[in-house]
């Protein structure tokens, strides 16, 4: 995942690295504080110690100034939102509808049995995950990330947690189908339409940017409408296509045709290929194909690194000169080179949105799905709907103990997440 050092901007990926690497190792000092605490109190001849009794008192004290309880206190009573401790389990859902398939697993349509809420549950198999190098850090730090990461057009992580052979993740649950999918109905969007959506995927990438998190896999099966019509970007190693019969990958998932030059190349990238992608999508809603589309692919990889961006006049100039800008081979000339997201929000194709309504959502969608409630899954592939839900999601009675579920089983540690009680199921 490739970074710029002069900038350090990170990927989505690597973030969730250093974050879950920081989470884990403070969990284990905690954990280790705790019982070392414990033992000291546990001794009353250590405990009457004047060094050990004021040391004791650093807790109290700190307990009364920390209202919000988060205080040392917490270290004897372990809040039930904390990573590992989140009570959270498969059985507390009722699988409606398999929406989504991938390499990795699978993402479900859920009702949270108590609060009768619906979720998007996505759950990744540990074994596959760890049998592709690459994902396997990726994939197990995800959602420790993601709960610092709070926009209204992407995707919101509500829980995430494990059992001995799979990863699930709790997201919020949209109906509007893929951008893509309604793309592919009208074939090409109105210049209005298309500048509301490329405003709040710009909005959410410029978000991202400001964590310094570069998406880097904008693609179409990311891009969903919720069932007012407004953007939700998700990320979710979940591309179609991508791990071949034999267990070994393919360099992409999925189609390549947003891949920015640099990627293509595997040169160093920055935020940039965001912008990069963001171009392409763009190009797609106003021409109805990807920008140097091709069906062979080898000739479209030939096209994204050498052939010229051609502009047929049936965009608007401002729209015209937006792409151009976007989709400038040599990122050091990429329109938000210099200061990102301000350089598309201060671009004349833009000049009609209105930027704090859009963000505060107050910018009515320019088309609404149509659905009736969020069991209506018509904008779901029927590919995905008509499959059984298997009742395997809720027990590992069916798993054979081998050394590689063994091995899957602990190699998640700090995976869980739950949000503050305030936030949780109710
Ligand atoms: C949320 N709602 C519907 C589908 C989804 C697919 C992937 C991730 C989140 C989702």
């Amino acid at each position: 995942m490739a970074v710029t050092e002069s900038r350090c901007d990170l990927t989505y990926c690597k973030m969730r690295g250093i974050v879950s690497v920081l989470t884990a190792f403070i969990k284990e000092r905690k954990m280790g504080l705790n019982d070392f605490i414990q033992r000291l109190i546990s001794n009353p001849h250590i405990c009457q110690h004047s060094a050990v009794e004021s040391f004791l008192k650093i807790d109290e004290n700190q307990n009364e100034a920390t209202a919000d309880g988060l205080g040392p206190a917490s270290l004897f009573q372990p809040r039930s939102s904390l990573a590992e401790e989140t009570q959270i389990k498969p059985s507390d859902f009722d699988y409606l509808k398999i929406i989504g398939k991938g390499s990795f697993g699978k993402v479900l349509l859920a009702r949270h049995k108590e609060s009768t809420e619906y979720y998007a549950v996505k759950v990744l198999q540990k074994k596959i995950i760890l049998k592709k190098k690459e994902q396997k850090h990726i994939m197990a730090e995800r959602s420790v990330l993601m709960k610092n990461i709070k926009h209204p057009f992407l995707v919101g992580l509500h829980y995430s947690f494990q059992t001995t052979d799979k990863l699930y993740f709790v997201l919020d649950y949209v109906n509007g189908g893929e951008l893509f999918y309604h793309l592919q109905r009208e074939r090409v969007f109105l210049e209005p339409r298309a500048r509301f959506y490329a405003a709040e995927i710009a909005s959410a990438l410029g978000y991202l940017h400001s964590l310094h998190i570069v998406y880097r896999d904008l693609k179409p099966e990311n891009i969903l409408l919720d069932s007012q019509g407004h953007i939700v970007l998700t990320d979710f190693g979940l591309c179609k296509e991508g791990l071949e019969p034999n267990g070994t990958t393919t360099t992409f998932c999925g189609t390549p045709e947003y891949l920015a030059p640099e990627v293509l190349q595997k040169q160093a990238y920055d935020r940039t290929v965001d912008w990069w992608c963001l171009g392409s999508v763009l190009y797609e809603m106003l021409y109805g194909l990807p920008p140097f589309y091709s069906r062979n692919t080898a000739e479209m990889y030939n096209n994204i690194l050498h052939k010229s961006l051609v502009l047929k006049p049936n965009v608007s100039n401002a729209g015209r000169e937006l792409l151009e800008g976007l989709l400038h081979k040599d990122r050091t000339q990429r329109l938000g080179v210099k200061d990102d997201f301000l350089e598309l929000k201060y671009h004349a194709f833009f000049s009609p949105i209105n930027w704090d309504d859009l963000m505060a959502k107050k910018v009515t969608p320019p088309f609404v799905p149509s659905v009736t409630g969020p069991t209506d899954l018509r904008h779901f592939d029927p590919e995905f709907t008509h499959l059984p839900v298997t009742s395997s999601l809720c027990s590992t009675d069916n798993l054979t103990v081998t050394s590689s579920v063994r091995e899957a089983a602990g190699a998640f540690p700090g995976f869980s997440y739950g949000p503050p009680a305030d936030r949780a199921f109710m």
